[in-house]
């Protein structure tokens, strides 16, 4: 009982700050998109939740869908994981 007390407290502190980073999104502008090859190239800024410095690079997107809204010189708000060893964009959004 004392042991489900402690996990519960600590499931408390730890899973709304597990759920918020798991939402934050970094910033960049696009540079380039290659639809045919499903990927956008990006100037980003730092990407906390896979430890990545600012640089210009192309990233897979989950969907070729999320290409569609985007501009050359646009600035955005995106979301990158490791999906399967790649990283790749699964989700973005014009900025603000
Ligand atoms: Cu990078």
């Amino acid at each position: 009982m004392k042991f489900v007390l402690r996990a519960l407290a600590i499931a408390s502190l730890v899973l709304p700050f597990s759920l918020f980073a798991a939402d934050e999104l970094s910033e960049g502008s696009v540079k380039k998109i290659d639809a045919p090859n499903q990927r956008v190239m990006l100037a980003h800024g730092p990407i906390a939740n896979i430890g990545m410095m600012p640089m210009t690079m192309m990233f897979k997107v989950k969907d070729p869908a999320m290409l569609k809204p985007l501009k050359d010189g646009q600035k955005v708000r995106f979301r990158v994981e490791d999906v399967g060893g790649e990283y790749t964009i699964v989700r973005i959004e014009a900025a603000k």
